[in-house]
């Protein structure tokens, strides 16, 4: 596995790379039911990442050479292990700590969970728990796995805790903090039943109408949140993961008073279609704009099949949480055409970018994993019809002729093995080659921190299927997603291009332009 020793000693890299910043996803304590998303205790560090002075010394480095830091917050649920869950399971039904989470009688005599809801890992949302005297008893709401009891945000205690935690790593000196699941954090009061059908997947459950997400009390939750970073000095940031029902209740987590960022999902999820892609920027704009937020664009993360395999796909691949069908026929050199003009039009548009790690060296979603490898939760509770998000968790290549590429500390091999045709992938094979997918993403950081400030982004039309835009007079970018070749003749300079382009922009290629 990766750790904070490791970490700390590629932090040269991120800052050749060009990155403002650096969002590690949880590091705590926890018994890894779903990739640490299973806290066991929100102010330590995991043992097999290090220690708590690893953390601050990778802080204090970080901040040594320019590099701020985000740490996840994961507070709408705990890990089963947590202090709260063990005690509230072992002193049974009295138990004080079940007011923390919430835990209800079943229907039918209680043998039956307590309403409709399903799990965004696939099965009910509830399990029931074995009561101390060994009879089967009440049932707990898990939104997630069933390692992952939800917390009762309506309960005092819950609240000051997480104030305190959240307190516990600004006063460490993190920068920001990721909001873990945000519309998840507040539920209809009485747990009305959502209507599903008792065989309802995630897939066909309308995730984001349902009574336990996107519910306005949610919101209270950010209030709190943000008075506390605004005591303190420096820019604090949050950065909401809130996948919502459109631009307007997405606006919702970004008001003066809430939360400062929100990724944004409409981007991520669009496909490699001139259409959508316009959609979700214009979208997404018009929606933050009024509540003054800066928007944020994302097109990969480790709950996401790599966008250079989904852009390869005849489908040119929306993203699924994991939940793509297996086996649908990719072709890896479109992709990775299509992924590099995808960085071009991403890093130029207004706002905040994130990269997931390893975008910037166009690795593809590692689809032939053996299953003993597999880790993740939506493998198995998809009843095996999914592949999962461990494709797209594999340890990057580093160097070297054959896996582990330089990760770790010895020859073992990582924690998901790596395909050996990695090798050309690896950072040292990529660093010192002009037409590499690595020197692309570190040139277009480059310009886009010399170029780029807040001039407002104006589209321009150059026919069917071409995203095109002015950002201000500092930098033209367009985007062939046609069939057609584009002229680029009387566009401007050519900065940077996505592959060696001529007189002519190609089709699923990107160029930036300095307009005359
Ligand atoms: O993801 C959960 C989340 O809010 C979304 O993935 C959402 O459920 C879905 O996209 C609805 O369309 C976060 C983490 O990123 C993930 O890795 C964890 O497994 C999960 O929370 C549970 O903590």
């Amino acid at each position: 596995m990766g750790d904070i020793g490791g970490l700390r000693s590629r932090l040269p890299y991120l800052v050749d790379l060009g990155v403002d910043a650096v969002w590690i996803t949880p590091w705590y304590p926890s018994p890894m039911a779903d990739g640490g998303y299973d806290v066991s205790d929100h102010r330590d560090i995991d043992p097999r990442y290090g220690t708590l002075a690893d953390a601050d010394a990778l802080l204090a480095e970080a901040h040594e050479r320019g590099l701020r830091l985000v740490v996840d917050l994961v507070a709408n649920h705990t890990s089963a292990e947590h202090p709260w869950f063990r005690a509230a399971l072992a002193g049974g039904r009295e138990a004080p700590e079940r007011a923390h989470y919430f835990f209800r009688d079943g229907r039918d005599g209680g043998q039956a969970p307590p309403n409709d809801w399903i799990s965004a890992f696939g099965g009910p949302a509830w399990t029931r728990v074995t009561e101390p005297d060994g009879r089967p008893g009440q049932w707990y709401l898990h939104l997630f796995a069933p390692e992952q009891p939800d917390l009762d945000w309506d309960h005092p205690a819950v609240r000051a805790e997480f104030d305190d935690v959240v307190r516990f790593w600004l006063d460490r000196g993190v920068d920001g903090i990721r909001v873990d699941a945000a519309p998840a954090m507040a539920k209809v009061p009485g747990l009305p039943d959502a209507g599903h059908a008792a065989d309802a997947t995630f897939d066909s459950a309308g995730w984001v109408d349902n009574p336990h997400w996107d519910v306005d009390a949610v919101h209270e939750v950010f209030r709190r949140w943000r008075r506390i970073a605004d005591g303190y000095d420096g820019d604090r940031l949050f950065v909401s993961e809130a996948v919502v029902r459109g631009p307007e209740r997405l606006s919702r987590y970004v008001r003066p008073d809430e939360l400062h960022t929100t990724f944004n999902f409409d981007y991520l999820r669009a496909p490699w279609d001139a259409r959508a892609l316009h959609a979700a920027v214009d979208g997404t704009l018009a929606a933050l704009a009024p509540v003054g937020a800066p928007a944020t664009w994302v097109l990969s993360s480790h709950d996401e099949t790599r966008h250079l395999t989904r852009f390869g796909r005849a489908s040119s691949g929306a993203a699924t949480m994991g939940f793509d069908a297996l086996g649908a026929p990719v072709d890896l050199a479109l992709g990775r055409r299509r992924a590099r003009a995808a960085a071009l039009l991403t890093l130029a548009l207004p706002g905040g970018a994130y990269l997931y790690q390893g975008e910037e060296l166009g690795l593809p979603e590692v689809e032939d994993l053996p299953e003993e490898a597999l880790q993740d939760p939506t493998w198995e509770r998809s009843g095996r019809t999914a592949r999962g998000r461990d494709g797209c968790r594999v340890p990057l290549p580093w160097s070297g002729e054959r896996p582990p590429f330089g990760f770790g500390p010895g020859a073992g091999q990582p924690w998901l093995p790596q395909p050996p045709s990695w090798r050309d992938l690896a950072v040292a094979a990529q660093r010192d080659a002009p037409a590499s997918t690595l020197s692309l993403y570190r040139s277009a950081l480059r310009l886009r921190r010399e170029l780029l400030a807040e001039e407002p982004l104006s589209w321009l039309d150059l026919g069917d299927d071409v995203l095109a835009f002015d950002r201000g007079r500092a930098l033209r970018c367009v985007v062939n997603l046609s069939a057609r070749p584009v002229p680029l003749g009387g566009l401007g300079r050519p900065l940077l291009t996505s592959e060696d382009v001529g007189a002519d922009l190609p089709p699923d290629t990107a160029a930036w332009l300095a307009p005359g």
